[in-house]
C-alpha cells in the first residue's frame, strides 16, 4: 500500500526534487520463528491480538538515527493536525510504525520513545492509511513540492480558519452566478469578502476551530 502512495506524482516529485527520501520495511523480517509471527495473546485474556515488542524494537533499531522522531499510529495517540505536519516538515528523519490488530505492546511507546498520534476518531484495521496521511501532509510542505511557492502557507487552517468559496470560468454555470465581487477587480473588497466567507464558513461547521 505505501509503495503506491510512494509512487504518486507528488511524491515522485518531493523525492526527484531530493526534498525526502522513503524506505517502507516489513516488521515481519524483523521474526525469528518459522510463521514469522508478529502478534500473540493478550495478557489478562480478553479478545484480539497484540503486536509483539520485539519485531517493532528490531525493525526500528535497523533504521533509526539518533535525530529520528518515532510515531506509533493508534487511535489512542494525539491527534494530527496542520501543526503537527508543519513540526514534522522541519524534522531529519521521521519513523511511522503502523501497528495491526487491537494494539501494540506497551512497552514499545516506552522503549523507543515513541509517541502514538491518530489522524482522527475512528478505528482501522492498521495504521498504514493513518501512516500515509501523515507523509501527504508534510510532504506538501516541503520546500518546492507544491507547484507555487507559498501555496502551502496561504491556505486553509494556517490562520485557524476554514478557507473561503472558490470559482472559475465559466461565470455562469447552470444558473448559478459567480459573485459579483470577484468579477470587480477590486482587490480590497475581494480580500474583505474572502475573509468574511471563510468566517462565516468557521462559524457554521466549525465553531470548535473560533471558541476554545
Ligand atoms: N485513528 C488510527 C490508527 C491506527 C488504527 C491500530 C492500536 C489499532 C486508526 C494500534 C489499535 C494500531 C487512527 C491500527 N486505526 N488501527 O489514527
Amino acid at each position: 500500500m505505501l509503495d503506491g502512495i510512494f509512487g504518486e506524482s507528488m511524491m515522485k516529485r518531493a523525492v526527484g526534487l531530493g526534498a525526502v527520501t522513503f524506505r517502507t520495511i516489513d516488521l515481519r523480517d524483523f521474526t525469528t520463528d518459522k510463521h514469522r509471527t508478529t502478534d500473540d495473546r493478550p495478557y489478562g485474556g480478553g479478545p484480539g491480538m497484540v503486536m509483539k515488542a520485539d519485531p517493532i524494537f528490531q525493525a526500528v533499531e535497523s533504521v533509526r538515527t539518533p535525530h529520528a522522531r518515532i510515531l506509533l499510529m493508534s487511535p489512542q495517540g494525539r491527534r494530527f493536525a496542520q501543526s503537527m505536519a508543519r513540526e514534522l516538515s522541519a524534522e531529519q528523519h521521521v519513523i511511522l510504525v503502523c501497528g495491526h490488530y487491537e494494539g501494540i505492546d506497551e512497552r514499545v511507546k516506552i522503549g523507543l520513545n515513541a509517541e502514538e498520534v491518530s489522524i482522527g476518531d475512528y478505528v482501522l484495521t492498521n495504521g498504514v492509511l493513518p501512516a500515509a496521511v501523515i507523509v501527504d501532509a508534510v510532504v506538501r510542505l516541503l520546500p518546492g513540492v507544491l507547484g507555487g511557492e507559498g501555496a502551502a502557507e496561504q491556505e486553509s487552517f494556517t490562520e485557524n480558519l476554514l478557507d473561503c468559496p472558490h470559482y472559475t470560468r465559466p461565470e455562469e454555470y447552470r444558473g448559478m452566478k459567480v459573485p459579483e465581487v470577484l468579477l470587480s477587480g477590486d482587490h480590497g473588497a475581494i480580500r474583505k469578502w474572502r475573509e468574511a466567507e471563510a468566517r462565516r464558513r468557521t462559524q457554521n461547521r466549525r465553531p470548535d476551530l473560533l471558541g476554545d
